[in-house]
């Protein structure tokens, strides 16, 4: 497909591994879209590694980079991604610029990735939070994960209740109109999970462990007027496949905003859905995502690793194919 639209993104590059731009814009460019690319970091590798090194481009660096696109007329995308941007200062700069972009561009698309960490573990700075909240209202489209939620919220996920309170801050406190969390443990929201969400039902009637749950919630133009629900939420399920990955988040984001397409933006010609916008983004992208991490599984399973080395090998794929060469 061909795409006429260019997407700005604003996010970490690694000289080794997949995750942040190293995740997010190939798929993109496959997609047939132009990628402007802003690095928030420049680093070694993923942070989750022991050690990691490398320089932060600072808010003064991004002011810079960003003013000078304009003065050449370069800073034109129709769509804005932002990813990993570890400190406040230079989150605020990038608050400044989608306001710019808003300003020129009331069509712009802007998916924010409000990265802050994952699973109970902070990796960006804590004072990040507050500057987040600010840029909600500015989102075309957030993705956080459960945990990010339950930060920016500061509700806890528990159940479908606590979810349904979630999304309602970030709705109609927040004014965010489309909303996908792209991975809850079924476990996570406990017995709450209503069956038809289930693809299998486990035999002893008790909650399948081995499935995430996609929810993605869009606004409705009435909602909460003449008593119709603030939102229309639609929900995916795929199984869990074990082993631990980074820059998935980061690859679903990108997919998720290359396959956005509203009746105003420009779509493939040959694009046509019966499916809500978000909705038809979010299955494409979870499909997609899951497909790749089924392949990268496949692969780090036929490989015959000694076992202190199995949890990095599976992390970055990429890294046992050197090896095997080495071999
Ligand atoms: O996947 C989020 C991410 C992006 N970029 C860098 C990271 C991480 C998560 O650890 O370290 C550099």
């Amino acid at each position: 497909p061909s795409h006429n639209d260019r997407i700005l993104s604003v996010q970490s590059h690694v000289a080794f591994g997949y995750v942040g731009g190293k995740a997010a814009v190939f798929p993109l460019q496959c997609m047939g879209y132009d990628v402007d690319v802003v690095n928030t970091v420049n680093f070694s590798n993923h942070t989750g590694y022991g050690c990691f090194g490398g320089t932060k481009t600072n808010a003064e660096e991004l002011i810079r980079i960003f003013d000078t696109m304009q003065q050449s007329g370069v800073l034109v995308a129709d769509r804005l991604l932002t990813g990993y941007i570890p400190t406040a200062e230079s989150l605020g700069s990038v608050r400044e610029l989608v306001k710019k972009l808003k300003l020129s561009n009331p069509n712009l698309i802007y998916l924010l990735d409000p990265v802050l960490g994952d699973s109970g573990r902070l990796y960006v700075s804590a004072d990040c939070v507050p500057v987040y909240r600010q840029m909600l209202p500015l989102a075309t489209i957030i993705t956080p994960n459960w945990f990010e939620v339950e930060v920016l919220t500061e509700v806890s996920l528990t159940d479908l209740v606590s979810l349904r309170a979630a999304l309602r801050k970030l709705h109609d406190l927040y004014h965010v109109p489309n909303v996908v969390i792209s991975s809850i443990p079924l476990t996570k929201l406990s017995a709450s999970v209503p069956s038809y969400l289930l693809p299998m039902q486990p035999m002893d009637g008790s909650i399948h462990a081995e499935y995430l749950i996609c929810i993605a919630s869009s606004i409705n133009d009435n909602g909460n007027l003449q008593g119709q629900p603030l939102s229309t939420v639609y929900a995916g399920c795929v199984r869990l496949i074990p082993g631990y990955f980074s820059g998935v988040g980061d690859l679903f984001s990108a997919l998720l905003l290359g396959h956005y397409h509203t009746p105003q933006s420009n779509a493939p010609l040959s694009f046509s859905t019966s499916y809500p916008p978000l909705a038809h983004a979010a299955s494409h992208s979870l499909s997609r995502t899951h497909a790749i991490l089924t392949l990268t599984n496949e692969f780090a399973s036929n490989l015959c690793l000694p076992s202190t080395d199995d949890e990095l090998d599976t992390r970055e794929p990429e890294r046992k194919s050197r090896r095997m060469k080495g071999r």
